[in-house]
């Protein structure tokens, strides 16, 4: 690789050098220029042609992409800010489509229409105080909107009130997968830092800490429908990204430091399963998995498992090494009787603690047994 750049450079050094001593060659002999490289009549139309050619394939290639891939974006948001964030987006885009679409527009035709012709003088003046005013004005007012849209839309987004209630979930990324805890009946979660990881206690939670005996880690996250959650998310040697793309939100996981991210879901995996988006998609990769899996029949291979239904996932949106992509966690939103159910059955951390203190012999037994009662 170092090797390859160093050719590059060393390439790039001598075509500028060979540039410089043509201009040079050009600047003191003004005789010497072969005609053959000054553009003529012809050679004007050719480049104003192709430059509206390329304007009008360039919009047509536009077009067909937003025809042949607008069922790929994602469904409406599963979250109540979601909507906030779409409506973001969706201004944000069509404000740069239209600009786009009249600027880029404009640069092609103009490139066609007013193509050097023999003996045709361009106008020259040096500058138009109303033009330039114009086109700083517009710009001022229409980024300052945007900006301050997105700061109110962000502001909103990550204000957590602590009077909602949030359900309190850390989630521990690691190269390459997401455990979860959860913070039991006390809704607080216990002090924990990599320097603990010892044995079962993979997320290295600080067993003395009272707090974290209540505490479940989990391979799953369910979450009620309708409450507010909050995410304290930690990092053990990476940076990795905690993505939940349905639900519109992402956030760095910082190896060293907790950040959060709280957002409401307003929509069952169930209800989700049954919306038309929903059930076109699967239809659609069931088709695709099909037609793989005859291949591979075809071709001796052994075939792909059927696919099964639609779930939430939570992924990690970093490169953060080799299997990153294999980097997720899945995301159950169900009603708060079965959410319930669900967490009554995970185990407390305490159960965990007390392993380690019998592998390890040390006389911590009472201060468990009192903690539990
Ligand atoms: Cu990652």
């Amino acid at each position: 690789m170092t090797v390859f750049l160093i050719i590059v450079v060393v390439a790039l050094f001598a075509i500028t050098v060979w540039q410089l001593s043509k201009i040079y060659q050009l600047s003191r002999d003004t005789k010497s220029i072969d005609s053959s490289e000054i553009a003529s009549d012809k050679d004007n139309k050719t480049q104003g042609n192709l430059m509206l050619a390329f304007g009008v394939a360039f919009y047509l290639f536009m077009l067909y992409n937003f025809w042949s891939f607008s069922d790929r974006a994602l469904p409406a948001a599963s979250s109540e800010h979601g909507a906030q964030w779409d409506n973001l987006l969706l201004i944000s885009v069509a404000l740069i489509m239209i600009v786009q679409v009249i600027t880029q527009g404009l640069l092609h035709y103009f490139a066609f229409k007013y193509k050097g012709r023999k003996g045709k003088k361009a106008l020259f003046f040096a500058d138009n105080d109303k033009l330039e005013f114009v086109w700083t004005i517009i710009p001022v007012i229409v980024l300052s909107g945007l900006i301050i849209y997105g700061l109110f839309t962000w502001s909103d987004i990550m204000d957590i009130e602590e009077e909602e209630d949030p359900l309190v979930i850390e989630l521990y990324a690691k190269q390459f997968s997401w455990h979860a805890r959860y913070a039991g009946e006390d809704n607080v979660l216990g002090k924990a830092n990599v320097r603990f990881i010892e044995g079962a206690n993979t997320m290295g939670v600080d067993i003395s800490d009272s707090y974290a005996f209540d505490d479940k880690v989990t391979a799953e996250i369910h979450l009620p429908v309708n409450r507010p959650v909050v995410f304290k998310m930690r990092s053990q040697d990476v940076l990795h990204s905690a993505y939940f793309p349905h639900f519109r939100a992402q956030m760095n996981v910082v190896p060293g430091m907790i950040t959060q991210f709280g957002f409401t879901p307003t929509q069952t995996t169930d209800e989700i399963r049954d919306t038309e988006y929903m059930r076109d998609k699967i239809a659609r990769i069931k088709d695709i998995r099909r037609e793989e899996n005859e291949r591979l029949r075809g071709a001796g291979e052994e075939t792909l498992g059927e696919y099964e239904e639609f779930d939430y996932y939570l992924l990690c949106n970093k490169i953060c090494g080799v299997a990153h992509y294999n980097m997720q966690m899945k995301v159950v939103v169900e009603t708060e009787e079965e959410f319930n159910e669900w967490i009554g059955e995970q185990q407390e951390f305490i159960e965990t603690v007390k392993q380690l203190r019998d592998e390890e012999g040390v006389a911590g037994g009472e201060e468990v047994a009192q903690v539990e009662d």
